[in-house]
């Protein structure tokens, strides 16, 4: 039977023996739903996730690692105000070095830009401590984000577990219009399906308009998937992903990847690209999109190129040709983060660094940087223009500051103009061909772009084929895997802020525990344990980052939570809306909520990797079996839920009393049970680290 690509490269990699549950046949598709476990062939880890992932990872006890390939990356963490960023880099070196990873150094770029270029593999499968991980799915790989332990199991050699996907095709046809780009693909998705359309999907795209798609652009529509909420994003793999990895002087691991001729998909959306405007996600949700004809002539305080989604050569390219020879206007301050080392080198060789330092752009190292809130911050109430990801309230370290999140053109052409224009008014300036792909005018890109409104002239910036693989193939910011017996006699290094991953509580048969926070939809992990410059050296000090635990919502929560775990009290639990816990993967937004005694998150619905992370943590993580039960509970009703050990056995509702925090009894209502078994049986061990210490696989 025909299958999507997604389905024949979950396939290719299921652990069978671990999908016990699991009814299918070898060659039809997988129910969506169903419990799988595949196997990972490839993961990678960035310094904020991944101190905790490798302290986890030790506690495994295996000597080294056992998948094909695995990367710990330094690009987070790059802001070093004190001893403890770096501490952390040279704990992560010591122990790439001891278990056989493959360590990227702090500058040499972003970990999704950096694994495109040099470890990806065209239907293979990945699984990254960081949630853009699904970036790798424009190379046609089956790349997912998880919390870190899921990463450590998959080193140690363990399947990763998850819900077969739905699989939805995005159907492209045409190509785009000069001014219209990548971004303003996964930002119509977006609009069209909202921040949580996407849980438990995978996105696979297809038809003649992905011919017309470099693998960067695809790779920026893969990476802001992960906004919609889904699993992955995958791109089959075509000629623009040889030329890709031709240019990158990894030819060798190409090969034509594709869905079967009439495989069925859940649901198609259909997307002509010659029909879309420029977009802009605005504040505060990557999903609240609208054209930018509609946000024109809005002054702007602030402009910045960078981040895993739009900071590839043909972006840094794209931006220079439009500010070049002008200079930005005096209103406005603006960078630009390339997304790689690589991508740096080559934008300097082409000429286009020169013409962006000219136009007054300040240079940002090739990181995270203002991403996630490291410098860079906008000014009060201060309107940003970003070519990055997310715009959740408060992630750029301004809380009343307004996020617009744009295309490379976008963004330029507001940074020259002061004010939100059309960059479509740029048409003629605008690069038709792709620099990466060596001699883009031989390969004919030109009329991808430009369509009817220009030729040639908008191509300032040359690189050959030559250059572009010499600079790609320079591993200086690498350091290779140890062979064992060097390996063997590596110390880890452990700074002092490094402290032991805490450990979950066993199960409880019956737990009281007050309502501490009831929150709305659509809370992220952002607001749950925030990042930004002050928090994120806290990363591998649970105790004192957890004292930032949900502050964002409520600047009381840290007090309340240890007063309802003081001696003798159960703990407490928090009460939420639709998509709980959408946006990143730190499981620290579990971990530190366990620390500080969160039993329970009850919630209407949840984003895939945060409940993944609250299991593995042992905290339950409940759906309202009526959603209109959420409009009664209050903050500081009590929560009383009985027989929790004969759940997780039997798979039955859980039974719920709310009471006012005098004793009196409210009413009474059922949370679903919706786990697998393996699920329950790794709540009742008290989280996954507690499971697999008892042999649970
Ligand atoms: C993010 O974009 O929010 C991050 C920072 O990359 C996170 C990882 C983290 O919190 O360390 C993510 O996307 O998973
Ligand atoms: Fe880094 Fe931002 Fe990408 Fe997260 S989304 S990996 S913080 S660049």
């Amino acid at each position: 039977m025909a299958l999507t690509l997604a389905e024949k490269i979950i396939q290719q990699h299921l652990v069978k023996e671990a999908c016990s549950e699991t009814d299918f046949t070898e060659g039809l598709p997988i129910k969506p739903g169903s419990h799988i476990a595949i196997k990972i062939d490839q993961t990678l880890t960035q310094d904020a996730t991944g101190t905790m992932a490798y302290l986890q990872f030790e506690a495994i006890g295996v000597p080294r690692i056992k998948t094909e390939i695995s990367v710990s990356y330094i690009d987070h963490n790059t802001l070093q105000t004190d001893f403890k960023n770096m501490d952390d880099h040279r704990y992560l070196q010591s122990v790439a070095a001891k278990y056989g990873l493959w360590f990227s150094r702090a500058g040499n770029g972003i970990c999704h830009q950096v694994h495109l270029e040099k470890f990806g593999i065209p239907g293979k499968t990945l699984l990254g401590s960081d949630s853009h991980t699904p970036t790798a799915g424009g190379l046609g790989m089956i790349a997912i984000g998880a919390g870190g332990l899921d990463v450590a199991v998959a080193m140690a050699g363990g399947a990763f577990h998850l819900a077969m996907p739905k699989i939805i095709g995005v159907h492209l046809t045409g190509k785009l219009k000069a001014g219209v780009s990548a971004k303003d693909i996964i930002l119509e998705v977006l609009r069209r399906e909202t921040v949580k359309g996407g849980v438990g999907s995978i996105y696979e795209y297809f038809g003649d308009g992905v011919d017309s798609l470099t693998l960067p652009e695809r790779s920026t529509i893969t990476n802001m998937g992960a906004e919609l909420g889904a699993t992955s994003s995958i791109f089959p793999s075509d000629e623009s992903t040889r030329c890709y990895l031709e240019a990158m002087g990894r030819s060798e691991i190409w090969k034509p990847l594709a869905a079967d001729e009439g495989a069925v998909y859940h649901k198609i959306t259909e997307i002509d690209l010659s029909q879309l405007q420029p977009l802009a996600a605005c504040p505060h949700s990557p999903d609240a999109v609208q054209t930018i004809a509609s946000l024109a002539g809005k002054p702007v305080q602030q402009v910045v190129i960078g981040s895993c989604t739009n900071s590839s050569l043909d972006d840094l390219a794209a931006v220079a040709s439009i500010v070049r020879g002008k200079h930005i206007a005096c209103g406005v301050e603006a960078g630009i983060a390339p997304g790689s080392r690589t991508t740096l080198l080559m934008a300097a060789k082409a000429g286009i660094l020169e013409d962006l330092i000219d136009a007054g752009f300040r240079i940002l190292e090739s990181a995270c940087g203002p991403c996630i809130g490291q410098g860079f911050a906008p000014s009060s109430a201060g309107i940003s223009l970003r070519t990055f990801n997310r715009n959740f309230p408060g992630r750029s370290g301004t809380a009343d500051a307004g996020v617009y999140l744009v295309s490379p053109e976008t963004a330029a052409a507001a940074a020259v103009t002061g004010c939100i224009t059309d960059p479509q008014t740029f048409a003629s300036s605008i690069p038709g061909a792709s620099l990466l792909y060596g001699n883009a005018h031989e390969k004919n890109k030109t009329a991808v772009k430009t369509g009817e409104t220009g030729l040639h002239k908008a191509d300032f910036y040359t690189l050959s084929s030559e250059e572009v693989k010499q600079t790609a193939l320079n591993e200086k910011m690498f350091i290779p895997p140890l062979p064992p017996e060097k390996a063997a006699k590596v110390e880890i290094i452990r700074g002092p802020n490094i402290k032991e991953c805490p450990q979950a509580p066993a199960s409880a048969k019956n737990l009281t525990i007050p309502v501490i926070l009831k929150a709305g939809d659509n809370i992220s992990t952002d607001e749950i344990l925030p990042a930004g410059a002050k928090m994120l050296p806290l990363r591998s000090n649970i105790p004192e980052i957890a004292k930032y635990t949900l502050e964002r919502v409520d600047p009381g929560f840290y007090a309340n939570a240890m007063a309802a775990a003081a001696d003798g009290k159960d703990g407490s639990a928090v009460v939420g809306g639709d998509n709980y816990g959408q946006g990143s993967s730190r499981e620290h937004a579990a971990l530190a909520p366990m620390y500080l005694g969160v039993r329970v998150v009850l919630v209407k619905s949840f984003a895939r990797i945060h409940r993944a992370n609250l299991i593995n943590c042992g905290i339950l993580p409940l759906l309202f079996k009526n959603p209109e039960d959420y409009e009664r509970i209050k903050q500081n009703n009590v929560l009383y839920i009985q027989d929790i050990d004969i759940s997780l056995k039997t798979g039955n509702p859980f039974k719920i009393t709310c009471t006012a925090p005098c004793g009196t009894e409210l009413f009474t209502f059922e949370a679903l049970n919706d786990f697998d078994e393996r699920t329950r049986s790794i709540l009742a061990a008290g989280g996954l680290s507690a499971y697999t210490r008892g042999g649970g696989q």
